[in-house]
């Protein structure tokens, strides 16, 4: 995600949002997180059981597999405090719930988990795809890395697409474009991986994902599973920024804070924004998450502007040529809500943008509505294709409660006088590189962070990316592809059937 301009709106008003946290605490009744975030419940398994059968409106087998899930979970607790909010690899963890194997009757995969199949009915989302029926090994909840799953060289390729104009059906046969093409398969594959772990990651999300859970619950499962399916280790693989999750009027980059209660409610509209990376090549990725009806033109209306940014985009593509395009399909829908009725605006300071290795806004800035940027895409780049409609006013500013923090990619060497801020940076630099990082995150690394992150913020080494925010009481959507520009096709490594 990319912020074209300064902040235009100002505003003061956070109170609305207040007071909705407020109200949610005390709605905490429904769902819970399937894996991880079930150990505090023990004691609710009544209530879990009915409200699974109500909110998911799956199958009897499947709940009988959750419900298992959730059993294995719960003998499993205290392996859970080191692979909960950090997500280790299971190694460790698997070992010891082996030993417990025994006692189970129903028949489990490797590490508690139970055998998952490909189809699942997502109807219970607003404008998700379901997915189909077909090869399936990985298990429920999903454990098996990867590299378990398919051999090097062999990561399922993504969505092939012609370049647009004349040129994209002679690229497309061209046998020298094809030879150049095999110098980068390496990196392909690598990125394929990183695009299968975000499905992957995504499905169980949509599976486990209900109102009535905490973001936070929500936010570290997909982590959890993202960091195990990579096979997150250092800053070889992992995960390729914090999992956004912001809600309604804000955008994105909001992900919680340690200690945020915030609830997940029926009438929320959630973005889902994660992404993997392998050796620093890495996906971006995201969707909306909505179960009320009423915002289906909103969510179609941005589902459809980045398909025609994806169709739009290729070599020679002109950046304010595809802005116009998406503008213009977004725009088009008009979205009812509460008896009002709103066109869709496409948000104007919000932009896709080329990705870098370990470099996620590599310089250029694909634009959702009309411009003169006459920059052309290039042979070789990588791109996120992201959109946002809103009901508000189609611009988005700074809001408060930072999350989201990063390296300045090119930052210079600044002498840091604070022995903190100096201990503080190595740890970023160790941990994250020049990848995003939330709060949450280093708080395991780096425990009362927040002054000395100032500073490093203040002398510009360390960048701020506060969530951004249209005006409270409006509702933003948001779906997200990353393309490669490769010099025979453009492929959507991370398409699925959901979306
Ligand atoms: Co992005």
């Amino acid at each position: 995600m990319d912020k074209s301009e300064e902040p235009q709106v100002k505003q003061d008003e956070l109170t609305k949002q207040e007071e909705e946290k407020k109200a949610l605490v005390t709605e905490e009744a429904g769902a819970e997180v399937q894996a991880e975030g079930a150990k505090k419940k023990k004691k609710k398994k009544n209530n879990k059981k009915k409200n699974a059968v109500a909110d998911t409106g799956e199958g009897a087998p499947e709940e009988e597999k959750k419900e298992d899930a959730k059993e294995e979970k719960k003998e499993g607790e205290e392996e859970d405090e080191d692979s909960g909010a950090e997500g280790e690899a299971t190694g460790d963890g698997e070992a010891k719930k082996k030993k417990k194997k025994n006692k189970k009757k129903k028949k489990k995969t490797a590490g508690g988990a139970v055998a998952d199949k490909r189809e699942q009915d997502n109807s219970r989302f607003r404008c998700l795809g379901s997915w189909k029926a077909g090869d399936w090994s990985q298990s429920y909840p999903p454990l098996k890395p990867m590299t378990t799953l398919f051999k090097e060289g062999e990561f399922p390729i993504g969505q092939i697409m012609e370049h647009p104009g004349e040129q994209g059906v002679k690229r497309i046969g061209d046998a020298e474009l094809r030879a150049k093409e095999r110098i980068f398969e390496g990196d392909y594959d690598k990125l394929r991986r990183a695009a299968e772990v975000h499905r992957q990651t995504r499905k169980y999300a949509q599976k486990f994902i209900q109102p009535g859970m905490k973001i936070m619950d929500i936010t570290n499962e997909i982590e959890a599973c993202n960091r195990r399916l990579i096979e997150a280790n250092g800053l070889e693989a992992g995960i390729a920024f914090p999992t956004g999750a912001s809600l309604n009027h804000v955008a994105a980059h909001w992900t919680p804070n340690l200690g945020d209660e915030t609830v997940l409610k029926y009438d929320d509209v959630m973005k889902i924004d994660y992404g993997s990376h392998v050796e620093g090549l890495m996906t971006d990725c995201a969707f909306t998450v909505a179960f009320n009806p009423q915002y289906d033109n909103l969510i179609q209306a941005v589902k459809e502007a980045t398909e025609t940014g994806i169709k739009e985009a290729g070599i020679d593509a002109r950046l304010g040529e595809i802005g116009a395009a998406i503008q213009e399909t977004m725009e088009a829908y008009e979205v009812e809500i509460g008896n009002k009725t709103y066109q869709v605006k496409a948000i104007r300071n919000l932009c896709g943008h080329s990705i870098g290795r370990y470099n996620i806004h590599a310089g250029k800035s694909v634009p959702i509505v009309a411009g003169s940027n006459m920059t052309k895409m290039e042979e070789g780049e990588q791109y996120a294709i992201e959109t946002f409609g809103s009901t508000g006013k189609g611009v988005v500013y700074d809001d408060l409660d930072c999350s989201h923090y990063m390296k300045n990619f090119h930052a210079e060497k600044v002498p840091l006088r604070n022995s903190k801020a100096k201990q503080l940076l190595y740890t970023i630099e160790r941990e994250y590189g020049t990848l995003a990082f939330c709060r949450k995150w280093l708080e395991e690394h780096f425990p009362r962070h927040i002054v000395p992150l100032k500073m490093l913020v203040d002398a510009d080494v360390i960048k701020a990316y506060p969530p951004l925010s249209d005006v409270p009481g409006c509702f933003t959507a948001q779906f997200e592809h990353t393309i490669l520009l490769r010099p025979t096709c453009k492929e959507v490594i991370t398409r699925g059937e959901d979306f």
